[in-house]
């Protein structure tokens, strides 16, 4: 096999996913992180992450020692880079994971190694990563867009997996590839050839890099036209999750959900990437992020609005997490709109979140009360949706009924 042995650097949501998938491919893993608390519980065969059947398949691949984790980068055939860029101030791109992933690895790389960036990436970064190799070891070659010998072939290809779905989804999606040149782009192809059932579709990185923030915009702007639509419904007392179905009826209509705003890592962050390399032209895409960015206050002045006709008013938020049946709280409009509320002390405010035990530190202090969903259902007068976990579609309209209710998911 052309990869005995491959490195993942980064055991995150996608970096520790991948290296288990490999590894139960026959592969030798080595999982490089920074975190010494996620090594060590990676290599006790549990997983610092929650995702469906991870724990099995880490746990697995463990006792079999195909998947070591370690702190220190060793020598490998291939290098897979799963490190998050998230943006800095004026929603610029950060690479400086990826820079610092480029200086772990760099002192082990070796002639004939593969390096795969899978972290979503403005359009350059590879090519950027390329560069700052060349740097650090000035006695290999690399590829820059010109010779199609180098010591070492480069590659990007973005991880497109759903949260929720990623040991189905890291299989079974087809995956675009970008190469440097041509020849890197075939090698990262072997590579993940060796565990994707889905087509793996060549191209050059820019392209590559361009195609995943593509993906994730286009996904943006739906939501964001779900979103303005729903304002708009409210503003002519018509209701949106009737008015949306309706839509759809037509075979080239389909509106995704309005919602309380976009959260994740994902989404709310990569159409930024498009819009700083060009600003001028991402006229659309930028919108959609504002509009998007803008929801949970809207979701917030109705809530004030309700609260204000009671005298003592309970307010019970359904939902933390950032999208249904999920226990990840990051990046969260469900968050962000109850610690408005909390910090408004409009009256009592209760939480319901069944995929957690406590609240988050930047919802303590705040006098909130994380309570279980029929406590909850007793005491609110206003009852606010914010996440669409299935164990809230079971409340039936007859426990709502006597309540004023706020449903940015469309519940009911
Ligand atoms: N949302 C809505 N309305 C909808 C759909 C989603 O308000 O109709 C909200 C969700 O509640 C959530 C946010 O959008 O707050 C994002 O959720 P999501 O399920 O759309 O996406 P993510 O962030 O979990 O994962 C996305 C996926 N990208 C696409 O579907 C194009 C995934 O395939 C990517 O791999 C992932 O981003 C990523 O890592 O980039």
């Amino acid at each position: 096999m052309e990869f005995n042995k491959v490195s993942v650097i980064g055991l995150g949501y996608i970096g520790l996913p991948t290296a288990a998938v490999l590894a139960s491919r026959g592969i030798d893993v080595v999982g490089v992180d920074v975190t010494p608390e996620a090594v060590a519980t990676i290599n006790r065969g549990e997983v610092h992450i929650v995702e469906p059947d991870l724990d099995i398949i880490v746990r697995a691949v463990v006792t079999t020692n195909k998947l070591r984790a370690t702190l220190e980068p060793e020598p490998a055939d291939a290098f897979m880079i799963a490190v998050p860029t998230p943006f800095k101030q004026g929603h610029e791109p950060d690479l400086s994971f990826i820079r610092q992933a480029a200086e772990e690895i760099a002192p082990v790389l070796a002639r004939g190694n593969l390096v795969v960036l899978e972290s979503t990436s403005p359009v350059g970064a590879t090519e950027q990563l390329s560069a700052w190799l060349a740097e650090l070891r000035p006695d290999l070659g690399f590829p820059m867009g010109k010779s199609d010998h180098p010591d070492v072939h480069i590659a990007h290809c973005p991880e497109r997996v759903l949260p929720g779905q990623v040991l189905h989804e890291l299989v079974a999606n087809d995956r675009v590839i970008g190469g440097i040149t041509p020849v890197c782009a075939e090698r990262a192809e072997a590579l993940y050839k060796t565990f994707v059932r889905g087509e793996c579709v060549l191209t050059d990185a820019r392209t590559a890099e361009l195609c995943k923030l593509t993906e994730n915009a286009y996904r943006d702007v739906n939501i964001a036209f779900a979103n303005e639509l729903s304002i708009i419904s409210d503003r002519l007392r018509i209701n949106v999750w009737e008015l949306i179905p309706l839509a759809n009826r037509h075979p080239r209509v389909n509106i995704l959900n309005p919602g309380p705003g976009v959260g994740g890592h994902c989404i709310a962050v990569d159409p930024w990437f498009i819009v700083s390399s060009a600003p001028e032209q991402a006229r659309l895409i930028r919108t959609a992020r504002e509009v998007n960015d803008s929801k949970p206050s809207y979701v917030i002045d109705r809530v004030r609005q309700a609260a204000d006709e009671f005298k003592r008013p309970v307010i019970a938020c359904l939902g933390l997490a950032f999208k249904a049946d999920i226990d990840d709280l990051r990046e969260s409009p469900a968050v962000a709109i109850v610690r408005a509320l909390g910090e408004a002390r409009l009256g009592r405010l209760l939480v319901v979140e069944p995929h957690i035990r406590e609240l988050p530190p930047t919802l303590s202090d705040l006098g909130i009360e994380l309570v279980g969903m029929e406590e909850a259902l007793d005491a609110a007068n206003t009852l606010v949706t914010l996440v669409d976990h299935k164990v809230f579609k079971g409340i039936p309209v007859s426990r709502i009924t006597s309540k004023v209710v706020i449903d940015t998911r469309g519940l009911w």
